[in-house]
């Protein structure tokens, strides 16, 4: 996913770029494991790993099988699969997540991170989103949600032992106190969450006390991270995540966002995952500065394995990073059909629709250029930045004629158009950050456009970012650039990603 050096000591933040919201964390040994959240998408919660917090690569879905992730057509965009815990326990994976989107509260175990995972355990007694599980001396395990509010559970059989209770409120007068982790750290026992909402306004808060339970004191200095009014260029920090390195030092994990131009200030690869160090003093974590370059950490770093910037779509099963919405069904969506070749097959007729056969990746940086041969003979379909059903940018190809068409909010048009020899074109998007900023000024241009025989980019439309962004369209996820069917079978041979400089 990213790879860090250390030149000068440093690595750069966010650790995971692009929408990987509602980090969790843990460790065995020498390995960490990070999930995020899903919403609307399938296969559902990224499974990344790292040997040193800061090199991540994602090594599987958890949730990969229509068994364990039920996603109805109905699931509105940002519905669907919120806020995971990754914990290890007795020998085994424990990943809690909630699908608000029918299914619940539910449990899945696995013995490799990588999968297979379990099907699911439902809790249908544990109401409330964020679940956490701790395990306490005894072997007795807690789940605690958003509100905060815990249960003791049978975490084999998803049965709730006793009635829940409230264990904090947050800080009075904050709102939304949610994202609470449970640990047991030293002498006592500390519940961490997330307040004041996802927005501008996010922060990390933290109480201690002398059992899973409570009774809870508040940290004096509390929120002890946040970047509500500061000028960070890094805004929302929230929704945070502890674990502790092999040597002792302490790290949190957390969300935040990158919002770029004017006012108010758009962000539109979603809710990223960074990195923050941690000190205790006097029994209180104290969060070191979430800027976009850290120290390294003390030890030696693992780059991960680069994805490649070229997907050939040869291999047998697509890559963890690709993901569709809702559902992907085989017959809808193939490797093996045309041999190194992707077959998509139209449901909706556009991605304006829920059923919309979708096969896309987070954009991850804020300057990058993505592009993909289609074979339109047999049907219609294109390539697509998509934040929901209602917000869109696509150009779409069928036999001679390629097309651009914008969705924001309740608009749908037509651009542009052009016609092309028949057969297989080279689609192109181009996101280009905007250099100057007035007080008014978008955060980036979105270019949609055809490769020409010669491999030089045409673009057909240049359209203002901010309407990709999460400040107008709303929700909780980020921009994902894909391939799309829109009627008939289209087929794409290729499909190129690359990060650009940033101007
Ligand atoms: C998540 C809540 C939040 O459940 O946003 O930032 C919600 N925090 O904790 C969806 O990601």
């Amino acid at each position: 996913m990213s790879e860090q050096s250390r030149p000068g000591g440093t690595v750069t933040n966010p650790v995971i770029p692009g929408f990987h919201p509602d980090p969790s964390v843990c460790r065995v040994g020498d390995d960490y494991y990070l999930v995020c959240s899903s919403f609307e998408y399938f296969p559902g919660i990224p499974v990344f790993h790292s040997r040193d917090l800061v090199n991540w690569r994602q090594i599987g879905n958890a949730l990969d099988r229509p068994g364990q992730l039920r996603l109805p057509r109905d699931t509105p965009s940002s519905g669907g699969i919120y806020a995971p815990t990754l914990r290890h326990h007795d020998g085994r994976f424990w990943l809690i997540v909630t699908n608000v989107s029918g299914d619940g509260n539910m449990i899945f175990t696995a013995t490799d991170p990588a999968g297979p995972w379990s099907d699911p355990v439902r809790l249908p007694g544990v109401h409330g989103i964020d679940p956490d599980l701790v395990w306490d001396e005894d072997g007795t395990c807690w789940c605690t949600v958003a509100g905060i509010s815990q249960v003791r559970i049978d975490p084999a059989t998803g049965e709730t032992l006793g009635e829940p209770h409230r264990v904090w409120s947050g800080t009075p007068g904050s709102t939304a106190p949610e994202a609470p982790h449970l640990y047991r750290i030293g002498a006592y026992w500390y519940l961490m969450i997330a307040e004041g909402g996802t927005e501008r306004g996010h922060s990390v808060s933290i109480a201690r006390g002398p059992s899973p339970c409570g009774p809870f004191e508040p940290c004096p200095a509390n929120p002890v991270l946040t970047h509500r009014g500061t000028d960070s260029p890094i805004q929302n920090t929230g929704h945070a995540d502890l674990v502790q390195a092999p040597d002792g030092s302490w790290w949190m994990v957390l969300l935040a966002v990158r919002p770029r131009g004017g006012t108010p200030a758009w962000y539109v690869l979603g809710r990223e995952t960074f990195l923050a160090p941690v000190e205790w003093v006097d029994g209180w974590p104290v969060v070191g500065a979430v800027t976009s370059e850290l120290p390294g950490p003390p030890w030696p770093l693992h780059p991960a394995p680069a994805v490649p910037a070229r997907d050939d779509f040869d291999l047998a099963e697509l890559h963890p990073q690709w993901i569709s919405l809702r559902a992907r069904p085989e017959r809808l969506c193939t490797l093996k059909e045309r041999s190194g070749w992707l077959t998509l097959r139209a449901a909706g007729a556009s991605l304006d629709e829920n059923d919309a056969v979708f096969v896309g990746r987070r954009q991850q940086h804020l300057a990058c250029r993505a592009s993909t041969l289609i074979d339109p003979t047999d049907g219609r379909g294109g390539l697509a930045v998509r934040l929901d059903e209602e917000h869109h940018y696509e150009i779409e190809a069928a036999d001679g004629e390629v097309k651009v068409f914008a969705r924001i909010g309740s608009l749908r048009t037509e651009v542009a158009a052009r016609p092309v020899p028949a057969g297989a074109v080279v689609l192109g998007v181009e996101i280009a950050p905007r250099p100057t900023r007035g007080p008014r000024t978008g955060p980036d241009d979105v270019l949609l456009g055809i490769e020409e025989p010669d491999g030089t980019f045409t673009a057909l439309a240049t359209l203002d970012g901010r309407y990709l962004s999460t400040e107008v369209a709303g929700g909780f996820t980020g921009r994902v650039i894909g391939m799309y069917a829109a009627a008939g079978t289209v087929h794409f041979d290729r499909f190129d990603y690359e990060p650009l400089p940033l101007p």
